[in-house]
């Protein structure tokens, strides 16, 4: 359902309230689709998130990759779905997104945190109780974990960890909204989801989708509790 929310009031600490289908896309990742086309069918079908992931050969850059990044957020917007970008601080302050995605690896986090200031949330990727220390030391709003199982998504993912470091994190901050990410489909989510995770992050298993709403469902059902029949 199409619906309009003003998110710029929204406090980051509500943004994982809830079980998260966080979608994240580029145009790279569209096939043969329409990339906003196939951003407002996941819209429709009921993510909850979403990240502009824009990488690979034939990536949009400069003047096209803002354009594309408003289109997004308007987007996300008649839909009440917070947009993310991966990597890009001058981006995401740009077109005022609700929050920023880096990997440890990437970006100095405390810089990044100062850069956005305090109001925008701060995802960042990491994989051990030491590195989520570190990253929640420098502001990090949530974490991103994985690959949890064996992806071709990205082409310099570390191997798959499975969900016993996400399981060493939740124990260690219950609190900190942790989104497993990597190889997740409708039929392997289960168990990411009773490690203790607020989301599971999905590139390939809804955008490569033929049913893209009947996918989101499928992930729905894959949360324990929600399960249905
Ligand atoms: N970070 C760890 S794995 C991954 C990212 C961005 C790719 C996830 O893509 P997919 O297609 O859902 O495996
Ligand atoms: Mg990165």
């Amino acid at each position: 359902m199409r619906r309009t929310k003003n998110l710029s009031k929204r406090k980051w600490f509500i943004l994982f309230g809830n079980p998260a289908i966080y979608f994240l896309m580029g145009t790279t990742n569209a096939g043969t689709k329409e990339p906003l086309a196939l951003l407002e069918e996941a819209l429709q079908g009921g993510i909850t998130h979403f990240q502009l992931r824009e990488k690979g050969r034939g990536a949009l850059t400069g003047d096209a990759l803002a354009e594309f990044a408003a289109e997004c957020k308007g987007l996300c917007r008649e839909y009440g779905v917070p947009i993310f970008i991966n990597d890009d601080v001058e981006l995401a302050c740009t077109i005022e997104a609700d929050g920023i995605h880096i990997g440890q690896d990437d970006m100095d986090c405390g810089q990044v945190r100062k850069q956005i200031g305090a109001s925008m949330a701060l995802g960042v990727s990491v994989h051990s109780v030491k590195e989520a220390n570190e990253a929640l030391t420098c502001g990090a709003t949530y974490l991103g974990m994985g690959p949890v199982f064996g992806t071709r998504t990205k082409s310099d993912a570390k191997p798959p960890a499975g969900v016993a470091e996400i399981i060493k994190v939740k124990t260690q901050y219950p609190h900190v909204p942790v989104i497993g990410i990597g190889g997740i489909e409708p039929g392997n989510a289960e168990m990411v989801w009773r490690a203790g995770v607020s989301g599971i992050a999905v590139i390939s298993s809804i955008a490569g989708a033929q049913d893209v709403a009947g996918q989101i469902e499928r992930f729905k059902q894959s949360i324990p509790g929600r399960r249905v029949g």
